[in-house]
């Protein structure tokens, strides 16, 4: 790696809403065990103080499963499955409920824990984020030991680790040696151990994307790199192949965005059935107004005010407009936010049906303690 080269991790908790459940019941480690069942499949206390767990040979229903211990995974049953489909792989998969709330405080945990020893933090969900490493002088390797640990120590969970020049290396990193992994690369690694893997292990190419990829006989990631541009332009658009040919390159320049500073908050609702400006009128004008006052709620909530406040169309033919407006100050009350908002969407045609509607404050900045004045009032939208 040379001097200037990022230094990007990304963290992956194992198995985790499994793990999570496995600390409360120890007596399961070792043992195939699925998380995606309902309150009634509750382990029972027994009168002779152990427990009673139900096991997938009994599950009658549609559910799927969240995610499953890697003893599980050894039985081919994986997230995503349908419980009944996995029954008959693993009947004897010990079956337990779900609980958001304990993953949660986990999540908490384990995130807090990474930020003692690396604030730059990028949150990707429950069970993973982005770190970036680049101005710590400590080496790789220890650093990323120190972080596993820390996680350890603070929530007895285990996590797996990839290191590498950005974002995209470190994401796919990450799950090469899961279980309790750690896997550092360069871009010099990236022909032996990126190349030969399948396409899809790219964050983006979707399951669409990928079985187009197969039709044109492109399975690994190197397939894609020795394809033509020119190629990939014909079948995938010009932005998206330009991307895929960078990425298969193992370039990717997204910096690290830590939570703290969002640039813009928004909200927006795609609509069950698409509305009429004129003939849907009230509803929108509702559905509108609700934004506006979520959107004000999240900036209380996170404690910003914003300048810029936009709005954004999508039309049954999937085009989309966006129009915004920058105020001489900020605002965060709902009114104010609502009669910009409003201002915006006079500037938009509204002759097609719509199908989605967002709205979105930008320019932010921390919120000094200002009081708010004005009082929300609803009706001056210019739909007409
Ligand atoms: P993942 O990180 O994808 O999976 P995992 O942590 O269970 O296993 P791994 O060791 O391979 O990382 O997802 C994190 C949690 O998100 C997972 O524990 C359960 C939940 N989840 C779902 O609810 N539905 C899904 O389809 C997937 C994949 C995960
Ligand atoms: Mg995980
Ligand atoms: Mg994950």
């Amino acid at each position: 790696m040379n001097a200037n080269a990022r230094r990007i991790a990304h963290l992956d908790m194992d198995a985790f809403y499994a793990s999570v459940e496995l600390l409360r019941y120890p007596e399961l480690r070792g043992r195939a065990v699925v998380i995606g069942g309902r309150s009634v499949h509750q382990p029972v206390m027994r009168d002779d103080g152990t427990r009673e767990f139900s096991v997938l040979r009994d599950y009658v229903g549609r559910g799927v499963i969240t995610t499953s211990t890697y003893e599980a995974r050894a039985l081919g049953v994986f997230s995503a499955m349908g419980m009944m489909k996995a029954a008959q792989l693993a009947p004897d998969a010990v079956l337990l409920p779900v609980d958001f709330d304990s993953y949660r405080h986990y999540s908490r945990l384990f995130k807090k824990a990474v930020a003692s020893i690396a604030p730059l933090v990028e949150d990707r969900g429950i069970d993973e984020i982005y770190i970036d490493l680049s101005e710590h002088e400590e080496e790789t390797r220890a650093l990323a030991t120190r972080i596993k640990t820390a996680v350890n120590e603070a929530t007895g969970l285990s996590c797996s680790i990839g290191v590498a020049p950005n974002k995209l290396l470190a994401k796919i990193c990450s799950d090469l040696e899961k279980p309790d992994g750690l896997t550092i690369l360069t871009m010099a690694d990236v022909p032996t151990r990126i190349w030969p893997l399948p396409a899809r292990k790219i964050n983006g190419i979707g399951p669409k994307a990928a079985e187009k990829l197969t039709a044109l006989g492109i399975l690994t990631i190197g397939d894609l790199a020795r394809t033509d541009a020119g190629v990939l332009q014909d079948h995938f658009g010009r932005s998206y192949s330009a991307w895929l040919g960078n990425v298969a390159q193992g370039i990717d320049e997204r910096p690290v965005s830590t939570s703290s500073e969002p640039k813009s908050i928004s909200r927006e609702t795609t609509f069950e059935h698409d509305l009429h400006a004129r003939h849907d009128r009230d509803k929108l004008l509702g559905i509108f107004t609700a934004l506006c006052t979520r959107v004000s709620e999240d900036l209380h909530r996170k404690g910003y005010v914003g300048r810029t406040i936009g709005i954004k169309l999508r039309y049954a033919d999937f085009s989309t407009v966006t129009r915004d407006v920058t105020l001489p100050a900020s605002v965060n009350d709902p009114a104010a936010i609502r009669r910009a908002a409003g201002e915006c969407l006079r500037r938009v045609p509204l002759e097609q049906r719509i199908r989605l509607l967002g709205v979105r404050v930008g320019a932010l900045s921390k919120n000094d303690g200002t009081p708010e004045r004005e009082d929300f009032s609803q009706g001056e939208l210019g739909f007409e």
